[in-house]
């Protein structure tokens, strides 16, 4: 929380905020009243939203910064209070097991598992301190639907919910929430994909931004701690 001429601003951090999912929530939480902390790789995607949430006159700080990097996150990320945090990078290459390359591999083990640690390691403590947070991750029906291709992939969201339920665990008598959204597929550039018209049932970075928003947007006594969310609309041969 900042506090500017005595006015108090909740500040919501979010990973992967470039595009996709993160940046449908970083301008959700900032049409709620949020100052954005956005973090991903791309600086020129985040200057874009950066002007974009100040064209509509609310704050956006974009950090460039890889989450795979502990020494950088730590760095980086040292000395903001975040009121929520939302662990939203991740990426997917969905691909038979065989053919997994090692790098595909770590990469889904340093963003999607690893990461975990050194976010959440450098905003947890101040949340505690002041016995306020939440902290929201984007996990994926993956993690509970075993799928050919997600060896890798779902076996990381898998972990995704594991140790979302145990700090749940650990810190709710802190005052901190944390909760996990699970969405099935959705139109973004996932998996190396450009979204098409074919991709016109899936849910879109807007629902899962609202899923999020609902999430932590609950009375200090309830805790969503893990939300599905689906299309309602799959074409008859897919079980999502
Ligand atoms: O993917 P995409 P989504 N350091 O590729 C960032 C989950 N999910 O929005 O670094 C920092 O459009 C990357 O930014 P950049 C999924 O597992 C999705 O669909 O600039 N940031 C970009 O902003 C993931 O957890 C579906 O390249 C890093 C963002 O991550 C979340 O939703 C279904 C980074 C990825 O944007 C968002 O995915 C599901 C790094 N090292 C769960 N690496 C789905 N789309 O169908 C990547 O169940 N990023």
């Amino acid at each position: 929380m900042t506090s500017v001429a005595g006015v108090e601003t909740r500040t919501a951090l979010i990973t992967g905020a470039s595009r996709g999912i993160g940046r449908a929530i970083a301008l959700r939480f900032a049409r709620d009243g949020y100052e954005i902390v956005a973090v991903a790789r791309k600086q020129n995607e985040l200057d874009a939203l950066r002007d974009e949430i100040g064209t509509a006159g609310a704050r956006c700080r974009a950090i460039v910064l890889d989450v795979a990097d502990g020494v950088a996150v730590a760095r980086t990320l040292q000395g903001i209070d975040a009121d929520v945090l939302v662990n939203n990078a991740g990426v997917g290459v969905l691909k038979p097991f065989t053919e997994l390359a090692p790098e595909d591999w770590h990469r889904m083990v340093d963003v999607n598992v690893n990461a975990l640690y050194h976010v959440t390691h450098a905003v947890l403590p101040g949340m505690i301190a002041r016995r306020r947070g939440h902290i929201c991750t984007v996990g994926s029906i993956a993690g509970r639907s075993a799928m050919i291709g997600g060896s890798c992939y779902a076996g990381t969201k898998a972990f995704v919910t594991a140790w979302a339920e145990s700090l749940m665990l650990e810190v709710r008598d802190h005052g901190v929430k944390v909760s996990v959204v699970m969405p099935g597929a959705v139109a973004t550039e996932f998996n190396g994909n450009a979204p098409s018209a074919k991709d016109a049932w899936k849910l879109t970075p807007e629902d899962v931004a609202d899923t999020v928003a609902s999430v932590v947007n609950t009375p200090p006594h309830v805790l969503l701690h893990r939300v599905e969310v689906r299309t309602n609309n799959a074409p008859p041969a897919r079980a999502r």
